[in-house]
């Protein structure tokens, strides 16, 4: 099938396909693994569900009857248990100790939503076995990323026994050393890579350290929290704890917050994520969460809840905080017992969101020019930089920049003290953290991951930065050889997945029900891509504020007096991909489409999507 579209590309006397009307090589799964393909009908002869959702579930690896079920249906009771995870023994003992012996307590958390939500569930849970905690989250600008020093004299003058770190603390080695010289003891709670040694502490719990052998990795710090109370309510409950009157805390109360936590930390939503975001979702639904139910009324949040929700909605507005302002104002919001409480503060996020929105429209802007005019047909990195962009939007910046050219990219502001600092993003492929650390010599610091870096430098070295980036990242698409003979645009190139074929007749409301079982979609777990080949627009019509979405009738290119399917591309009309459909004059077209039931007004909807074509024959 592939063969016959035109606008081929011919290396070596081997077709490769186009890429698609974005720029995507797609992958059609079923068409080109076999065993997939099998799977995926002897699943649907098994069960009796549509080979279009029994083909997904096998191309993700839920191939047989057992794996399947296990996944459509996520139960708290599929958790791995709390004691596989290194030092759970050890951290619940202590805490234990401080919570009869009514210790003082404190959490040091981290800045982002992760840090936030672990922060204030753990702070929930204490507070209802009768520990009122000392909350600690640095500010960014100020102190920086994690326990330091000084942080660790201010909360010891506070007479703090016990600190316990969410979401951060296992690289802090000199100030943990501080607070061990002071007279503290420190549980870390942690989901970051640990640098060498772990720092003293009396536990670690980290499913990234090396000799961990749970099975709970996908865990963000949030997720590593809820571990431990789950571990410590078991343990005290045993103990006769919640006997004599007290009442025993509700953990799936708290699971709001880590499905919150998870997506915003971008954690894979499979295996025990999977679980607690489709159990945390069904938990924010009741609202009880006062801050988070306010936060969803100004962020205008009407339809059901979804992991969407929690990315687009939440997420952001909590952030905002942490990036402009002060996360305190998150922390106090997630903690709010009531709506005089929380109405305001969510307000407040709201307004701080509405102010980074602005900042981060202006600043890309100012940032696309910048790209535009450095970028050609060699360009593998960009850097670009200027003393003025706020150190809070630079990584939603890069993002952005790096979607729309599809180079790993860097977005540089100042510090404040004459050098530059930001953030990078990474294209699949390529390892940007390890990039990074080649160009060390020419950096004040940085480092990373494969997909994220951060880097500060002086602003003289920003051309030698930018050179030995380019070069490191052309190094590794050396190194690469199973594609080495295709063109840099291919090489380059996303790929996407398409899971499944159908129909425009095939696509109903009944078939999506089933599909959003596959949900929570997000990280780890998107929403199906399907195909749809052989079909036609029979209308097209630009819409939204600047015309700039496309709304599109399709209806199969062959049939007569077929059903036809109303759907949407969304921000298409000045693109390749919207002046084809708008175009095609009635050719046949092959489509990516995702589509889900949604409420609009009132009423059942089904919103289609198309997501990207194949160029026309
Ligand atoms: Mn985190």
């Amino acid at each position: 099938m592939m063969s016959s579209v035109g606008a081929a590309v011919v290396v070596g006397g081997v077709v490769l396909p186009p890429l698609s009307l974005l720029g995507q090589r797609w992958r059609w799964v079923q068409e080109e693994d076999a065993a997939v393909a099998r799977a995926g009908i002897a699943l649907a002869q098994s069960t009796g569900l549509p080979t279009v959702v029994t083909h997904i579930l096998a191309g993700r690896g839920y191939g047989t009857p057992d794996a399947m079920t296990a996944f459509l249906n996520p139960r708290l009771e599929q958790l791995p248990d709390p004691m596989t995870l290194k030092d759970m023994d050890r951290a619940i003992a202590r805490l234990k100790q401080a919570i009869e012996a009514k210790e003082t307590i404190a959490i040091f958390g981290d800045y982002d939503v992760d840090g936030t939500c672990a922060t204030a569930i753990l702070a929930r849970y204490l507070k209802q076995v009768g520990i009122q905690p000392v909350l600690y989250i640095p500010d960014r600008l100020t102190e920086g990323y994690g326990p330091t020093s000084p942080a660790m004299e201010t909360l010891a003058g506070q007479g703090v026994k016990l600190l316990i770190t969410v979401d951060t603390g296992t690289t802090a080695h000199e100030a943990l050393q501080k607070a061990a010289n002071l007279g503290m003891d420190v549980l870390v709670t942690d989901h970051h890579q640990p640098a060498g040694a772990l720092p003293p502490a009396a536990a670690i719990l980290n499913p990234q350290r090396a000799d961990d052998t749970s099975a709970l990795q996908g865990l963000c710090g949030s997720g590593v929290v809820f571990y431990l109370l789950m571990g410590l309510n078991r343990a005290l409950r045993q103990d006769g704890f919640f006997a004599g009157g007290r009442v025993e805390p509700r953990l799936a109360g708290l699971l709001d917050l880590v499905a919150l936590a998870t997506v915003a930390d971008v954690m894979p939503l499979t295996t025990c994520n999977r679980v607690l975001v489709a159990k945390g979702l069904q938990q924010l639904a009741t609202w009880q969460n006062r801050g988070l139910a306010c936060l969803a009324s100004v962020a205008g949040v009407k339809d059901d809840v979804s992991a969407t929700t929690l990315g687009f909605a939440l997420a952001p507005r909590l952030n905002a905080a942490g990036r402009i302002e002060s996360a305190r104002t998150a922390l106090a919001l997630l903690m709010a017992e009531n709506d005089d409480e929380a109405y305001p503060l969510a307000e407040s996020l709201n307004t701080l969101n509405k102010q980074r929105q602005d900042m981060e429209k202006a600043i890309l802007a100012e940032a696309r020019l910048q790209a535009e005019e450095l970028f050609d047909d060699e360009t593998l990195a960009l850097v670009l930089h200027a003393e003025g962009w706020h150190p809070g939007v630079v990584g939603i910046v890069a993002s952005r920049i790096k979607e729309q050219f599809n180079r790993p990219t860097f977005i540089l502001g100042g510090d404040g003290n004459g050098a530059l600092k930001g953030s990078g993003r990474c294209i699949a492929g390529l390892n940007l953290g390890a990039a990074v650390h080649t160009a060390k010599d020419i950096l004040l610091s940085g480092g990373g991951h494969a997909m994220a870096a951060g880097v500060s430098l002086k602003a003289e070295n920003v051309e030698a930065f930018r050179k030995a980036l380019g070069e490191a990242l052309r190094g590794q698409l050396e190194a690469r050889v199973e594609d080495a003979h295709w063109p840099l645009a291919y090489r380059l190139a996303p790929v996407l997945q398409v899971e499944a074929q159908t129909t425009p007749a095939g696509l109903t409301s009944g078939l999506v029900e089933t599909l959003q079982q596959i949900g929570p979609f997000g990280a780890g777990n998107p929403e199906p891509m399907l195909g749809l080949t052989h079909v036609k627009v029979t209308y097209a019509k630009p819409v939204g504020a600047t015309q700039e979405h496309l709304k599109l009738r399709i209806a199969d290119a062959t049939g007569f007096g077929a059903p036809q399917l109303d759907a949407i591309c969304f921000g298409a009309c000045n693109n390749a991909l919207g002046q084809t459909l708008a175009n095609s004059g009635g050719r046949s077209l092959t489509l990516a489409v995702t589509a889900r039931n949604r409420m609009f007004n009132g009423r059942p909807l089904l919103d289609v999507q198309v997501k990207d074509a194949l160029p026309l024959l």
